[in-house]
């Protein structure tokens, strides 16, 4: 009698011990277990788990706003004044109109988690940017002197940080974000342009072409995210703020503006590896404060105070945890439904991001 309780309590323990494994495999293979692969340190792993990652995004900018209105070229030459106006050569109105921008990102990320309360993060980024832009003949007038296109390249600023555990209950989970930007972005980048006197210099490249900040900055951030206690319940959903808070100035005496945003996500599983997410995301990024002496041009990205924007974003994506496990694969899509620049300022008209992310089995 006493050999079948033992046995009995002891089956009961090993599925109750094989169940609970059960469950947690679940929590982790849930493809929504992780946020859409456009937000940044949305999860945390358990004591001794690592994650390599890599993610490739790009971002399209055409046309100008001042406000929430669209300048054509034309109207941006005639009526915005050059802020170095009263300068030797400058202008009285902006005189060069950027007209289409692209960014592309390319990311290499890894976390790990030396306890279960703190998981570590690194990701550093190489940059390939590229604008359009149109000269305009002379001081004054709308005649087209000609276009010409700046390209820059290289590493971008790298972004330590630890996320630390807040509290976790019923499919819930809270962490907060503390971490540094590495100014390993250069500020210098140089490229040929085309004046509104016909000449072709090689300058020091205006604020958004630039690669980094070049500045030590802050990082912060809370993330909330629900994926439900009940294992079988398809719907997910979480929210993110992040901050990055530009705390000095950088050699070349300026600091970009801090950036805030704000996202919300939720997510549906159709397939058990697969789920399909819908976000929304409120974006603020402050003008650059301060000068760098070297960016002097009739051009609104030469302006310290033509940086301060607001944008909503909506945005479409998909995770998928490959039939192995140890990779997950993510892709959004982003489409602002409103921005107001204080411009003029290009018009963002779309984002994507691919992600894959590794991680070895326990
Ligand atoms: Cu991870």
């Amino acid at each position: 009698m006493s050999k079948f309780v033992a046995w009995s309590f002891c089956c009961l323990c090993s599925i109750a011990a094989l169940s609970d494994i059960r469950a947690d495999i679940r929590a982790d293979t849930r493809p929504d277990s992780h946020a859409p692969i456009g937000v940044m340190g949305d999860h945390v792993h358990k004591k001794g788990e690592w994650m390599l990652s890599f993610r490739t995004m790009t971002m399209s900018m055409r046309g100008n706003l001042q406000g929430t209105n669209s300048l054509s070229p034309e109207q941006i030459v005639q009526t915005q004044a050059n802020a170095f106006a009263g300068m030797p050569m400058q202008p009285a109105n902006l005189r060069v109109v950027p007209t289409k921008m692209t960014m592309a990102m390319q990311m290499l990320g890894a976390m790990y988690a030396p306890t279960d309360r703190v998981t570590l993060m690194a990701m550093t980024s190489y940059k390939n940017t590229e604008m359009d832009h149109i000269t305009f003949l002379g001081g004054m007038g709308t005649q087209r002197l000609g276009t010409f296109t700046t390209k820059t390249s290289g590493l971008g600023d790298t972004q330590v940080a630890a996320l630390i555990k807040l509290g976790a209950g019923s499919g819930a989970s809270w962490h907060g974000t503390l971490g540094v930007s590495l100014p390993t972005g250069d500020i210098e980048e140089t490229d040929q342009i085309l004046t509104p006197m016909n000449m072709r210099p090689n300058v020091r490249l205006p604020y958004p072409m630039q690669l980094g900040s070049g500045s030590f900055d802050l990082v912060s951030g809370l993330t909330y995210s629900n994926h439900n206690a009940d294992h079988n319940a398809k719907l997910g959903w979480g929210s993110q703020w992040r901050s990055v808070w530009r705390v000095e100035d950088n050699s070349d005496d300026y600091r970009l503006g801090d950036e805030h945003q704000l996202s919300t996500w939720a997510s549906y599983i159709v397939a058990p590896p697969v789920s399909l997410s819908g976000r929304l995301t409120y974006m603020y990024k402050g003008n650059v404060r301060g000068k760098d002496a070297l960016i002097m041009a009739p051009v609104q990205t030469a302006d310290p105070n033509r940086h301060k924007r607001q944008r909503v974003d909506v945005g479409v994506g998909a995770n998928w945890i490959l039939p192995n496990e140890n990779y997950r694969l993510g892709l959004e899509f982003t489409l602002p439904i409103w921005q107001r620049l204080s411009g003029p300022q290009m018009e963002t008209d779309w984002g994507f991001s691919l992600g894959l992310q590794w991680s070895p089995s326990a």
